[in-house]
């Protein structure tokens, strides 16, 4: 039996859900509140003694971290396979999963964490906050670092830049492969698709203005079947808020006009260099 402890908008149960359906497996909802703080009390820490979602059980056996739980499925149910074959292979797909891991999760981390809080900002007392932050076993640091007013303005700077960034690389690889690890859907865009999601929920899209392959990737994943089962209703901030998009194009309006203009650069320097070649 599987059971999946997860939440409907954090992007890790999002990877596993996404997983699980594309293997075509059924699972036990095990719905974890993690704006009650649910993921924080002792039966929760028993299973996951990090206090975060997800977390597989599978037979009675929990496993954790969502990179590590997709990992442990494709090898316990390995139709249909979602790594490459070949040891190579593998290794460059791996290699994607530990880059997305550091960038773009920890980077969405924070343009989520920012944009949440500073819309309660005044609702919660800085006594309120810091004993609140204290109870999480290791979200603890990013929240004592983040404040209540949100995050200083050079954390979220490198936080576009490392999405931005994140976009390019894969944008460069797609020119040589239909997916990110090769020619058949991994692993690899499954750990990467949950933070671009968030990206399009709070319309901060133009994060990969100009990068069309990587346009046309974000399109073939959100057609794939697994994407309508990996993210029901309620799985997106603007299901709840409709006008989420707005307030997040006020919040990071200055970043948003970044890319904007560097794209619009981009694009007469494509103009300029194609008037040169002719
Ligand atoms: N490295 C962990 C990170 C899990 C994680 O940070 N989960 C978030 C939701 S996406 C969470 O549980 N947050 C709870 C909190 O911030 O207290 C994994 O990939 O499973």
């Amino acid at each position: 039996m599987l059971e999946l402890y997860h939440a409907l908008t954090s992007t890790c149960s999002q990877k596993v859900r996404f997983c699980l359906a594309e293997k075509g497996l059924t699972w036990v909802d095990r719905h974890v509140d993690i704006l009650s703080d649910s993921h924080l009390t002792p039966d929760y820490l028993a299973l996951n003694p990090l206090g975060v979602v997800p977390t597989l059980v599978h037979d009675g056996q929990a496993v954790t971290e969502s990179s590590v739980i997709c990992e442990y499925i494709d090898d316990v149910f390995p139709s249909p396979c979602l790594a490459p074959s070949g040891a190579y292979q593998k290794a460059q797909m791996r290699s994607w999963m530990a880059f997305f891991s550091e960038i773009p999760t920890s980077f969405i981390r924070v343009v989520t964490l920012h944009m949440l809080t500073k819309s309660k900002q005044d609702a919660v007392s800085e006594e309120d906050y810091i004993a609140n932050t204290e109870r999480r076993p290791v979200r603890k640091y990013i929240f004592r670092k983040m404040g209540r007013g949100g995050f200083p303005a050079d954390e979220i700077k490198s936080a576009f830049d490392g999405l931005r960034q994140t976009a390019e690389r894969v944008d460069e690889q797609l020119k040589a492969s239909e997916w990110i690890a090769g020619d058949q859907f991994s692993l690899a865009d499954i750990v990467l698709l949950p933070s671009i999601d968030r990206l399009e929920d709070l319309g901060l899209d133009a994060v990969w203005a100009g990068l069309p392959r990587f346009g046309d990737w974000w399109s073939r994943v959100k057609s794939r079947p697994a994407y309508a089962q990996a993210y029901p209703k309620g799985s997106r901030f603007s299901h709840y808020a409709p006008d989420v998009r707005v307030r997040a194009r006020e919040v990071y309006r200055q970043e948003l006009t970044q890319f904007l203009q560097a794209s619009l650069q981009g694009s007469r320097r494509a103009v300029r260099e194609s008037i040169v070649a002719v």
